[in-house]
């Protein structure tokens, strides 16, 4: 059974609640950034005055208009928001003024040409390493390209200030979603995996940061009152952490099915989870360069060589005492799929600890496969 609070509002439903507040902003005047990515500085979107907003397609329905431009062998996460964006069915997608992107995977980068024919798109041309002089020092100049393109389109001084403040709240919010993840680390945990990943993603619909901090914090004390009084001393059903690409759009086919199956899913070492909130932006030192050593650490396969995927996969293994890995592959993410061999090694032979990969797109078809190798994986668990 999964655990949810009485007032869950699944992903679609705070979808919708999200239109209708934007629209409200919209109509004050309110500018709209859409973006894709965490490697997107929100810091610098902020202190321009604007709304940051996710774009990234979860459904399925939106591919077939992308696949009149782009190929059928892409990722379906690709396809989806393109698909969204050319068809108009994102209204999220409709109220951005500027859509802020960056150069990770190639697939991504070359679907933003298109997109810019539709939209204004900005690119920002980020490092495909960190290694050496050039990286940080063109990241910190990929930051300043942004401010200016902002500046210049919503016709507005952005200051050091500015920034500065920006960093602050956005650090604050950091720290909030952490301790928010970090109640997976309890034992039994009281919180569902399908909960965190929901939060999460539905968060982007919610454009006061201070009330997304609220409510996080709220939450989390909720929570954390909730296991001492219900589950602390209780047996705890297999820990699963979920490794690999972003799970929005596989989140009732694989999340919500790993624990109907009969597990808990206590952590995310992907785009869903503490990847790139777990550091803050050095509030002291120059804002660009601050913005720049912060978003070049966010460990994606699309950095190459990019060893602090591991690292962190270690700590998190031991800190979320977890029984399982199931790792999810979209179709023809290549840098993930490549990095896979690496993780399994890493997991299964130096942590000992098992491992399942799902390949997987957003269509259904694959549904009662993915359900056989998940149970058999929980069955070898218990
Ligand atoms: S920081 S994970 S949000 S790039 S689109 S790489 S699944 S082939 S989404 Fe991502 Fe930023 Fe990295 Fe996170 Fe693969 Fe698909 Fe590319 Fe993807």
């Amino acid at each position: 059974m999964l655990k949810l609070p009485e007032n869950f509002h699944s992903y679609s439903e705070a979808r919708k609640e999200g239109f209708i507040r934007l629209k409200e902003l919209k109509e004050t005047g309110k500018k709209v950034v859409g973006l894709f990515c965490s490697y997107t500085p929100t810091e610098i979107i902020l202190a321009s005055g604007a709304v940051p907003v996710g774009l990234c397609g979860v459904n399925e329905e939106s591919i077939h208009f992308a696949e009149k431009i782009l190929p059928k062998n892409l990722c379906p996460l690709i396809k989806s928001s393109f698909g969204s964006a050319i068809s108009d069915t994102c209204p999220y997608f409709y109220f951005s003024d500027i859509i802020v992107a960056e150069t990770t995977c190639d697939g991504k980068k070359k679907m933003y040409e298109w997109m810019n024919e539709i939209k204004d798109t900005h690119v920002m041309q980020l490092p495909q390493g960190r290694d050496g002089y050039g990286a940080l020092n063109s990241w910190r100049g990929e930051m300043i390209r942004l401010k200016d393109a902002l500046s210049s389109k919503f016709n507005v001084r952005i200051t050091e200030d500015d920034l500065h403040k920006a960093i602050k709240l956005v650090n604050r919010e950091r720290k909030a979603l952490v301790d928010f993840f970090e109640i997976g680390k309890l034992k039994p945990s009281p919180i569902s995996g399908y909960e965190i990943n929901t939060v999460v993603d539905a968060n982007g619909f919610l454009f006061d940061t201070e009330e997304k901090i609220n409510l996080l914090e709220k939450r989390t004390n909720q929570l954390r009152n909730d296991y001492e009084s219900n589950y602390k001393g209780q047996a705890s059903r297999p820990r699963i952490l979920i490794t690999g690409c972003p799970t929005g759009g596989v989140r009732e086919k694989i999340i919500r099915q790993i624990e109907e199956l009969g597990a808990d899913i206590v952590a995310f070492e992907n785009c869903s989870g503490p990847r790139a909130q777990k550091d803050l932006v050095d509030e002291n030192k120059e804002p660009y360069l601050a913005l720049a050593e912060k978003y070049l650490r966010v460990n994606c396969s699309v950095m190459s060589p990019n060893p602090g995927r591991i690292k962190d996969m270690e700590i998190m293994l031991d800190e979320y005492r977890v029984d399982g890995v199931i790792e999810v592959l979209l179709h023809a993410c290549h840098t993930f799929a490549i990095e896979s061999y690496r993780m399994r090694k890493f997991v299964t032979e130096e942590k000992h600890i098992p491992y399942l990969t799902l390949e997987t797109d957003f269509s259904q078809s694959d549904t009662g496969q993915i359900n056989t190798r998940i149970s058999a994986f929980l069955e070898m668990l218990s």
